[in-house]
């Protein structure tokens, strides 16, 4: 069976998130490729370093959230990952997405987050919360008048452009964004919330917590 490396950090989360909405076959590892002793492992599975990463039964590698999540959607013949006339629609939130609404929530996380919990020698650079602040405005106004009139980003069910979309949301207890001040997104939000894999990836799973966020 395909073995998805995984932590509790946001993109190994959405993976970990569809795989589990899409009841995937896959083994669930997690894994810490940043620590000292697991770079010669994980270089030889991505070269990035990063998760999550999914090794294939033919030994072959897969790296990147959205690829793992094509690729788990075809293991289990979902339209998760839009097939015929859907597909370009849902791509353009991808695409979109990943340049503005997701970028700017990662870079909030990042400077609130990853840099507390993994860099703690490194100041937080304000200028970038700030930057990630106005775009996380700019492409929430946008969401909001979408999702007015729709409960999902790209047809009737869930899909793979809602799960990317809001892949660093369940991390804004740090990244504290105004979520609240555009409705329609924030409904959006607590309906993905109400999806049990989305909500609670790890449930049941042997996976340590992330480092704490010192006070
Ligand atoms: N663009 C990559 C980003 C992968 C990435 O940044 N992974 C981070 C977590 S968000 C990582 O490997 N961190 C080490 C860890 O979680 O232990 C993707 O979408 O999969």
């Amino acid at each position: 069976m395909p073995i998805l490396y995984y932590s509790r950090n946001p993109n190994p989360r959405l993976a970990v998130a569809v795989a589990r909405y899409l009841n995937a076959p896959v083994t669930l590892e997690w894994a810490a490729p940043f620590a000292p002793d697991q770079a010669e492992r994980f270089l030889k599975l991505n070269p990035t370093q990063g998760i999550p990463i999914l090794l294939e039964d033919d030994g072959t590698t897969l790296w990147e959230a959205d690829a793992i999540a094509c690729r788990l959607s075809q293991l289990t013949d979902s339209d998760f990952w839009r097939q015929g006339r859907d597909q370009p629609d849902m791509i353009r939130w991808l695409s979109w997405g990943k340049g503005s609404f997701v970028l700017s929530c990662d870079m909030v996380q990042f400077e609130l987050g990853t840099k507390r919990r993994y860099h703690r020698h490194l100041p937080t650079d304000t200028a970038r919360i700030a930057e990630g602040t106005a775009g996380f405005h700019s492409a929430a106004a946008i969401l909001d008048r979408h999702l007015d009139t729709r409960n999902w980003l790209c047809g009737a069910t869930p899909s793979h452009a809602d799960f990317r979309m809001a892949s660093f949301l369940p991390f804004n207890d740090v990244m504290r964004l105004p979520l609240a001040e555009y409705p329609a997104l924030s409904a959006w939000n607590d309906r993905l919330n109400a999806i049990p894999a989305w909500a609670d990836p790890f449930r049941g799973l042997d996976a340590p917590d992330l480092p704490p966020i010192p006070a």
